[in-house]
Formats: C-alpha cells, sequence, structure tokens
C-alpha cells in the first residue's frame, strides 16, 4: 500500500478596498463566508474560510483592505493586512480594472519583498474589453514582475477555476493545520454579527456603518430554532434615531432581512432580537475594541 502525500497551507487575500477579495474568498471556498458589499471597509477581521479533500487542506483568509489608519479601529485593521503578508504560503494581490495602474506603494513594496509565490488576480473584467485588460496585464507586470498574472470575474466567476488548480499545484506538503470537518475559525456568533453588519452598510448611508459595531449577548440553539439577541452599538443619540427609523421601520428592515440570511446560513429557524445602545467614541476606546472582537 502506498502512503498518500497531504498538502497543506495558508492562502491570504490581500489588497486594497473593494477590489472583490470578500466576494473571490466566497467562490474559492464556495460558502457565503464574508459579506460583502460596494462599501469600503466592509471587512474588519481577518476570516478563515477552509476547504478539505481527502489529501489536501486550503486555508484561506480575506483580509480588510489596506487603508491608512484614521481611528484605532483602522489600525488593527491595517495590522491584520501586513499580517497576512507574514504568513502565507501563497499571496492572492487582488487588484481590478478600476484601481489605478501609476502607483507604487508601501504595500507593493511589501509584496515585492514577499518570498511565497504570488498570484497577481486581476479581477472585474466584465468591465473592460481586450484592449483594456491587455494595458493592466502590462502595467501590473511592471509594478510586480515576479508575480504570475491572472484575470478573472470573481463576480461571475470566470477563470476562478485556473486559480484553484493553480493554487493546488502550489500547496505545500503539509499535514493539516485544523480538523479536516472545519470550516472556518470563527464562531457562530460571529456570523450573526457580520450578516446584521452587512444590512447596516446596505441600508444607511454616509458615516452610520463606520460608526456601528454588533455584539450578540445571546445565542441559544435549540433542536429546530435558534434564539439570538443582538445589540447594535452606535457613537451618538442622533445616530440610534437614525437606525431605529421612523415608527421603528429601518430596524425592522434591517432585522427582518438579516434573520432571512441566518435561516440560510444555520439552516435553522432564527428568532432575532435587536436592539441599539449607544457607546461614546467606541472606535477609540481600547476596552470596547477588545469586547468586540479585536486584537490591540
Ligand atoms: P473587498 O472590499 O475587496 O472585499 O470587495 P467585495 O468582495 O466586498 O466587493 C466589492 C464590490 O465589487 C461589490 O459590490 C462586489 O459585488 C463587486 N465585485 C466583486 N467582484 C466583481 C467582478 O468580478 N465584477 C464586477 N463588476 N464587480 C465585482
Ligand atoms: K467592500
Ligand atoms: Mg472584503
Amino acid at each position: 500500500m502506498t502512503e498518500r502525500k497531504h498538502k497543506s497551507g495558508f492562502v491570504n487575500i490581500i489588497g486594497n478596498p473593494n477590489v472583490g477579495k470578500s466576494t473571490l474568498m466566497n467562490r474559492l471556498v464556495g460558502e457565503r463566508i464574508s459579506i460583502i458589499t460596494s462599501k469600503a471597509q466592509t471587512t474588519r477581521h481577518r476570516i478563515l474560510g477552509i476547504v478539505n479533500t481527502d489529501d489536501m487542506q486550503i486555508v484561506y483568509s480575506d483580509t480588510p483592505g489596506v487603508l491608512r489608519p484614521n481611528y484605532k479601529l483602522q489600525e488593527t485593521m491595517r495590522e491584520s493586512s501586513e499580517s497576512a503578508l507574514g504568513d502565507a504560503d501563497i499571496l492572492l494581490y487582488v487588484t481590478d480594472m478600476v484601481e489605478k495602474t501609476d502607483k507604487n506603494d508601501d504595500f507593493l513594496q511589501q509584496v515585492r519583498g514577499i518570498e511565497c509565490p504570488v498570484l497577481l488576480l486581476i479581477n472585474k473584467i466584465d468591465l473592460t474589453d481586450q484592449a483594456g485588460l491587455t494595458q493592466a496585464v502590462e502595467a501590473w507586470h511592471t509594478l510586480l514582475p515576479a508575480a504570475e498574472i491572472i484575470p478573472i470575474s470573481a463576480l461571475s466567476g470566470f477563470n476562478v477555476e485556473p486559480v484553484k488548480r493553480r493554487i493546488e499545484a502550489l500547496l505545500p506538503d503539509s499535514p493539516p493545520y485544523f480538523e479536516k470537518d472545519a470550516l472556518t475559525d470563527r464562531p457562530a456568533r460571529f456570523f450573526v454579527t457580520e450578516i446584521i453588519r452587512e444590512k447596516i452598510l446596505l441600508y444607511y448611508q454616509k458615516e452610520i456603518p463606520y460608526a456601528t459595531e454588533v455584539v450578540v449577548e445571546e445565542f441559544i440553539e435549540g433542536a429546530e430554532q435558534i434564539h439570538i439577541r443582538a445589540l447594535i452599538i452606535v457613537e451618538r443619540d442622533t445616530q440610534k434615531g437614525i437606525i431605529i427609523g421612523h415608527g421603528g421601520q429601518a430596524l425592522k428592515k434591517v432585522g427582518t432581512t438579516a434573520r432571512r440570511d441566518m435561516e440560510r446560513f444555520f439552516e435553522k429557524k432564527i428568532f432575532l432580537e435587536l436592539y441599539v445602545k449607544v457607546e461614546p467614541d467606541w472606535r477609540n476606546r481600547d476596552n470596547l475594541l477588545r469586547r468586540f472582537g479585536y486584537k490591540l
């Protein structure tokens, strides 16, 4: 009997905000692990999505986009993007047809210094034509000469299969890092807060989504249904009023749509209670950031 080799490794997805990192992660994992909206800073934490086969375990990680920190929350977001450079076996550097190619920032400089293989994925090629794509490939080849370039559309799935096959070929021999039935390193409660945050990003304007955090106070799982009590934290009374909306309509919409997504995610009936609470300046308070799960 021949012993089969096992391959395993960390595949880290990095890049600027809104290029489609979370959309790609969900495609690669085949599950809706990361929330996606058209707003920058949708992803606040590093999230793992794990794909298992008999002889392979691929540990993808989605990161917040790289950004220049304005407040403490953004500092921790930037650090989680930078830490993703350090522990990768394979790096997926995602860009898109919207991003400028005439820049040369610190982050790009850091990516150039990386030892592991880098796949440079030019996303959203559905938004361009052949000439535009050729130009982008040339520009990116100059910026990151060592990277292998693959044009994709994460939204439609175009060329995602070849990316998977490239990853599988590059994956090092290693025993698995996680249990072979694991899908993610995050607990169920995390997905509750993420689903609610996605609705807030979708339904509210301007600074509201960025001034908001969600905390799960109760998560009681029964045989048929899960009872969830969650708090939406904002910084000011005026924001609380906006979240609740006229006659409670806005909050109701968040609750209804979030509950529907949770029922799909957990495959159980969900009973969801939502409350709104003011915590002045939470984005700069260490104790609150820690309580909300950020590593300081
Ligand atoms: P992230 O901030 O890098 O994680 O980006 P998201 O995955 O949240 O996506 C940002 C926006 O780009 C969302 O509105 C996506 O629907 C959109 N998007 C992602 N991939 C594609 C694509 O291949 N084509 C187009 N046209 N839009 C995309
Ligand atoms: K986004
Ligand atoms: Mg994201």
